[in-house]
């Protein structure tokens, strides 16, 4: 992928601006709402049965968080997706926690195997326990590293015959057989709540706007480093609170001519 198309996509989200179906964690909805809305897109959470199909199929993309899981919501989220596979509504998956208890891990897996989910995104130890491997998780951080992360987003691709978007200090976006690893993004990130959920969300509006959705997550993972690189060097030396503002900041003013300067990925072929 050339990096001109990268900023191209971003164009075309601001101009499309794209409605997200959101049923995501008690948590991160705030955040994640000004932060579709910083990008460009249109934020809408709808989580009750008697309306998520609806909603589901006029929007761009739905977008599944698992993180403060309830059985009716599982529930909501099954209607929803259904809805969005019938009428061609790219659905992403991130499954947070997912190894950390067996509910999760389930729901997670469930999730994958009773919807066509488009892309699923999250940290390394979420993506080996969808594709079943056991990587530790603590709660909902990623532990320490078990093993390989290309490998094992290459195989869970090939094994959930999805996108996997893994992140961590570099992220990894494949199919199983073409594979981008992004170099961009900054520790903060790590230090404020919400930051994988938005990421899951802005790739979701990414995906409602460009069809290839190997190309749509790379490019969204791409902006999403690039947005912190330049918000952590605003905020050099201050803490989180200033570092969560100035990303959302970042996220709407973040221009072409900064991403061909900063972003930083290689393309590479698996197959
Ligand atoms: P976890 O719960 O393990 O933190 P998460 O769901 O919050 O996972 P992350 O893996 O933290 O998701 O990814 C969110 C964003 O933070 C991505 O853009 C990723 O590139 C970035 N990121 C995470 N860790 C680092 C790091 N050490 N250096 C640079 N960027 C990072
Ligand atoms: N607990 C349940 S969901 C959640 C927490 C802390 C938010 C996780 O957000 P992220 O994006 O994975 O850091
Ligand atoms: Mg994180
Ligand atoms: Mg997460």
């Amino acid at each position: 992928m050339k990096k001109k198309e990268i900023a191209i996509l971003l164009d075309r989200v601001r101009m499309e601006n794209p409605l997200v179906h959101n049923i995501t964690n008690v948590v991160v909805t705030n955040f994640t709402a000004n932060g579709l809305l910083a990008l460009g897109a249109s934020p809408v959470m709808a989580y009750a049965q008697e309306e998520v199909a609806e909603m589901a199929r006029m929007a761009g993309s739905l977008v599944l968080n698992i993180g403060t899981l309830r059985h009716e919501v599982v529930e909501s989220m099954l209607i929803a997706g259904k809805a969005a596979n019938e009428h061609g509504v790219p659905v992403i998956l991130d499954p947070v926690g997912a190894g950390a208890t067996q509910y999760r891990t389930e729901t997670a897996r469930r999730l994958m195997e009773e919807l066509e989910i488009a892309i699923i995104r999250g940290n390394a130890s979420e993506i080996a326990n969808v594709a079943g491997e056991h990587w530790s998780i603590r709660g909902v951080d990623a532990g320490e590293s078990n093993g390989d992360v290309f490998e094992l987003a290459v195989s869970a691709a090939k094994k959930l015959k999805t996108v996997v978007v893994l992140t961590g200090k570099d992220d990894i976006i494949t199919d199983g057989h073409t594979a981008f690893i992004v170099h961009n993004g900054h520790p903060m990130l790590t230090k404020v709540t919400g930051t994988g959920c938005l990421l899951t969300s802005v790739i979701g509006a990414f995906t409602a706007v460009e069809k290839n959705t190997l190309k749509a997550a790379a490019a969204a993972v791409t902006i999403y480093g690039v947005a912190a690189e330049i918000a952590a060097d605003i905020c050099a030396n201050q803490g989180p609170g200033r570092f969560q503002i100035e990303f959302l900041n970042q996220l709407y003013l973040i221009g072409g001519n900064d991403l061909i300067e900063k972003m930083s990925f290689t393309q590479k072929e698996v197959d």
